[in-house]
């Protein structure tokens, strides 16, 4: 059961406590610290009941970026913050960050941790850089899966709402339990989410099946635009801002493309460069069989899994291209 036990004793020793996850958030990044949150909430709740003198913990979730729109459905989400409407003199004593490989992918959050903040990092990607005063990283499906195990150990009870948090990670790291990282467990979490009435359909349906228009606009332009390379059975697509702005399109919206564009049945490696601002890119890569693409990702210092990593970087998104062509 690795360090939970240690992190459990910390949240109960902590009065000011920072959940935070990374920019961009995704399906995991936002389930897992929505179930967490959802999960110290209740915990509040329970001491309050036991102990009439119990001071609740002050519990915060805040995020660089905005709730993204098909993960709305949430419920709790609503509480979420955004980090633009946070005093950033706020002191959290303990500040816990989710599958967040390193310090910078939680953005400008960074700015709440004090000197006196403990740091819990709790995480699945390989690449993680152990910048926690605890570091709990499992090579496992999702941190969602982690949180899963570890809201459990807490002995907190998993109902609806903590469950449909968990589920949406999952099926957002797993492709819908389609990937390589599924185990049994993984099937097994699923099964005991359904009993708690978890509605998959709907999960699924909120999730992927309800796209706005700029999204469809977006995913039709891309495979327009992807280039294949035969020889290195790779597909890779760019993005810039202009695009963005001629499709009205979010960058967010973009999520998604480099698992469609690696659906051509040719390819093995896909490559999606996103233009974030003039001379900064964020390239995201993904991988069918066994190219190790955390590999390449970590070459312009990012990292992620052997299937499925990512990057920032100020060099041309031709530039890039060669690099990861001469790679493969
Ligand atoms: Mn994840």
């Amino acid at each position: 059961m690795s360090n939970y036990t240690e992190i459990i004793d910390k949240i109960k020793n902590s009065e000011r406590i920072l959940l935070t996850s990374h920019i961009n958030p995704d399906g995991d990044a936002l389930g897992s610290g929505l179930a967490l949150f959802l999960a110290l909430n209740r915990y509040n709740r329970i001491q309050s009941q036991l102990d009439e003198n119990y001071m609740d913990k002050v519990v915060r979730f805040v995020l660089e970026d905005n709730v993204p729109g098909n993960l709305k459905f949430l419920k709790g989400t609503e509480m979420i913050e955004n980090i633009k409407n946070v005093n950033s003199k706020y002191n959290f004593d303990l500040v816990i960050c989710l599958d967040s490989a390193n310090k910078e992918r939680i953005g400008s959050v960074e700015k709440l941790i004090g000197d006196d903040s403990f740091v819990i990092n709790i995480d699945h990607h390989t690449s993680n850089t152990r910048y926690g005063d605890i570091d709990c990283i499992e090579n496992i499906s999702s941190t969602s899966e982690i949180m899963y195990k570890f809201i459990k150990e807490m002995g907190i009870e998993i109902d609806t709402l903590i469950g449909e948090a968990i589920y949406t990670g999952v099926v957002n790291d797993t492709g819908n339990f389609a990937h390589s990282n599924v185990t049994t467990n993984t099937f097994l979490l699923a099964s005991d989410l359904l009993e708690k009435g978890v509605d998959n359909s709907k999960i699924v349906r909120e999730f992927y099946n309800s796209k706005s228009m700029s999204t469809l606009r977006l995913m039709g332009k891309a495979l327009e635009d992807m280039v294949y390379v035969p020889e290195k059975k790779l597909v890779h697509l760019f993005i810039s801002i202009e695009t963005l702005k001629e499709l009205d399109a979010k960058k967010e919206e973009s999520e998604g493309l480099v698992e469609l564009i690696n659906s051509y049945e040719g390819s093995e490696v896909s490559l999606f460069l996103r233009e974030e601002e003039k001379g900064k890119i964020k390239g995201s890569m993904r991988s069918k069989h066994d190219k190790d693409v955390n590999a390449i990702a970590k070459l312009f210092g990012g990292g992620g899994h052997i299937k499925a990593a990512g990057f920032t970087s100020s060099l041309s998104a031709e530039e890039i291209i060669e690099k990861v062509k001469a790679m493969l």
